[in-house]
């Protein structure tokens, strides 16, 4: 059974549901402080030079990291939690997915350790950073007009990456002033029984 290295409410709560979505089963491994010097750290640094979650070790003791290839993984098995081959709404799916993961997902690295960044005004680098990140959810929500999720009835990743990173900030109730389609489908997601455990296990609800 493969195991995913996370921290509960963290990236790794991405990976969990999805593989949950797709009926992988797994074993989770709860690698909590991985962000600061300590035992975590050195175990998580053993598998991830880069030190993030999620990280997975898959069943061939085969490590598999970055969020957007463990979905690609797991759509080649499960190819209906993407729209359909030969869609246009394929080709927005696989824009938008690249897209909140090379740009929506930085942020969270620079805002949350900006030191490692800069020497001077850290403070001044997680504000822009968090006001950038704003602009860019702004401009995703203007992409989303179906409902009950992006692509709209059906269930897709993205759907998951949106109810994950909702809760990371900005509030929620920026996101329902500000970017409500990002906030109908995260709520959407967040009813979901399939993934009710696990939801409540990375206290996203
Ligand atoms: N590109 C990576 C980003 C992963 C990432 O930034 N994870 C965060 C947690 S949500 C992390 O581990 N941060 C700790 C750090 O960068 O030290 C992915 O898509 O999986």
């Amino acid at each position: 059974m493969l195991t995913v290295y996370g921290a509960p409410g963290w990236g790794s709560a991405i990976a969990e549901l999805m593989l949950t979505l797709a009926d992988v089963p797994y074993h989770f491994e709860n690698v909590e402080g991985f962000d600061k010097p300590g035992p975590m750290q050195d175990r998580l640094l053993r598998l991830n030079p880069l030190c993030q979650v999620p990280t997975l070790q898959l069943d061939d003791g085969s490590v598999m990291t970055e969020s957007a290839a463990i979905a690609l993984m797991i759509l080649d098995i499960r190819p209906e939690l993407a729209p359909p081959q030969g869609t246009p709404e394929r080709q927005q799916f696989w824009r938008l997915l690249i897209w909140l993961v090379a740009n929506v997902y930085p942020t969270f690295t620079y805002a949350d350790y900006p030191e490692r960044f800069v020497s001077q005004a850290p403070e001044q680098l997680r504000e822009q950073v968090i006001h950038h990140r704003k602009r860019l959810y702004v401009w995703l929500d203007e992409q989303l007009k179906a409902t009950p999720y992006a692509f709209g009835e059906q269930l897709t990743l993205l759907d998951i990456y949106l109810c994950v990173m909702r809760t990371w900030g900005p509030r929620h109730s920026w996101f329902f002033e500000n970017a409500p389609h990002i906030s109908a489908i995260a709520d959407a997601v967040c009813a979901v029984p399939k993934l009710n455990k696990v939801l409540r296990d990375n206290d996203i609800i």
